[in-house]
């Protein structure tokens, strides 16, 4: 019964958050972003059944009573951004739990999130664990938003297809003062390459930024580690390169790329690798980017479109705030992936240990464990394969 009307709640949940007719600009990208949404429907659909069968996971833990539900940044209403952004301010004006000794510069609770990522890059990118190590990772950062600096919300995500024909004048990056903060002035600088100058597979026209960010909250946001691999030539270098983890404060950097976004992460780029690989291996891959073969995907597609210093540094990228609604929007993709199908999909993995299998290594398996550093106690990656499962209780919309 109780999971009957869990269908139809989130079900309910789902429709009503899909967008309205709007106004404005809005009403056109929001066209382009109906395809996800109706799989996000039929997903939901998939999960509630499944649950009306099956059960839940986690009966004692995570029902339809206290599920979470993760909102589009767009759907948000302007004070519900400003308590978002309130909460991220605050993170980096708290005590970093990460000891001198390990990360000598964090400077605040914000730097903690950003050195776990940058200190395990290389064991979490272009590996089978990708995905399950991210939504830890994201679902840690909104607890500590919810725990520690009191927001009463929960991880909003960008769906990338609503805003690809403009993301300069998406409420994400418009500057305003709900938005996650503007382009970064204008500072001539060379185009993108992916995954480096020296090996261009993939070239992104310079874009219009390039500078500090002097528009919206966080326009006074100070990023303190890396970088490692550098977005442009002229960030100043880490005094400790190697691990980028001493203390390098400077400006937020942005390039906000509309090639990048029309590119790679229109609806129907998603909707295509959502329908298209049944594989996990090919799922995973996909989205991640296939570098030697042109093809940047949804995830790198959505870093460049932020583009800069940190966010074009495949290492420190978390030390922009918008890189968590990015990652939400990821989980979310991978959410749908798995609802449309949840027999096959729901714990299946595809990847090895190493990066792109170079060099050979064994796959990933469901005992493997997250670590997350200071932030969080270790779980296994099977933990971290239901949204309803583990540690976790939430949906998206
Ligand atoms: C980096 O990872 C190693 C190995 O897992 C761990 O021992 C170390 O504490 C980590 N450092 C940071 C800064 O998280
Ligand atoms: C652009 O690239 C060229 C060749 O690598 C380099 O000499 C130049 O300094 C770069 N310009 C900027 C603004 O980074
Ligand atoms: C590893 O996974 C691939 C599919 O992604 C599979 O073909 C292969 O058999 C697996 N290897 C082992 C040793 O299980
Ligand atoms: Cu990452």
């Amino acid at each position: 019964m109780k999971s009957t009307s869990f269908a139809v709640a989130a079900l309910v949940a789902s429709v009503g958050a899909a967008p309205s007719p709007l106004k404005s600009i809005e009403e056109r990208d929001i066209s382009f972003a109906i395809g996800v949404d109706l799989l996000a429907v039929k997903g939901v659909f998939n999960l509630g059944l499944d649950v009306a069968f099956n059960g839940y996971p986690n009966p004692s833990k995570c029902t339809m009573a206290n599920v979470a539900v993760r909102k589009e940044w767009g759907t948000l209403t302007s004070q519900e951004r400003k308590d978002y952004i309130a909460a991220v301010q605050c993170m980096a004006k708290k005590t970093n739990k990460s000891p001198n000794t390990l990360v000598p510069g964090a400077r605040n609770r914000y730097d903690d999130f950003v050195a776990t990522h940058i200190n395990q890059t290389i064991g979490i990118h272009g590996t089978g664990n990708f995905l399950a190590w991210h939504r830890y990772f994201t679902w840690t950062y909104e607890q500590a938003l919810r725990n520690e600096c009191g927001y009463k919300g929960y991880q909003p995500y960008w769906n990338w297809g609503k805003y690809a024909s403009d993301p300069i004048n998406s409420p994400i990056f418009d500057g305003s003062d709900d938005s996650m903060g503007g382009n970064g002035e204008y500072k001539p600088h060379n185009d993108s390459c992916i995954p480096s100058v020296d090996q261009c597979n993939i070239r992104l026209p310079a874009g219009r930024g390039g500078g500090c960010v002097k528009t919206g909250p966080f326009k006074d946001w100070s990023v303190n580690l890396g970088p490692v691999v550098p977005g442009f030539p002229d960030v100043p270098t880490n005094p400790n390169p190697w691990s980028g983890l001493e203390y390098n404060p400077r400006c937020l950097r942005r390039d906000i790329s509309v090639e990048a976004a029309k590119g790679w992460t229109k609806d129907s780029d998603t909707v295509k690798l959502i329908t298209e690989n049944d594989d996990p291996y090919w799922f995973i891959t996909n989205m991640q980017g296939d570098f030697p073969n042109g093809y940047l995907g949804v995830h790198t597609g959505g870093h460049f479109t932020i583009g800069g210093d940190p966010g074009g540094d495949l290492f420190t990228s978390p030390g922009d705030p918008a890189f968590f609604l990015h990652h939400a929007n990821i989980d979310r993709v991978w959410w749908i992936w798995q609802n449309l199908n949840i027999k096959k999909r729901q714990y299946a993995l595809g990847g090895t240990l190493t990066v792109n299998n170079t060099p050979p290594s064994r796959n990933t398996s469901l005992t493997d464990i997250i670590d997350m550093g200071v932030n969080a106690g270790p779980i296994t990656i099977k933990d971290s394969m239901h949204t309803l499962g583990g540690p976790f209780c939430y949906i998206y919309t």
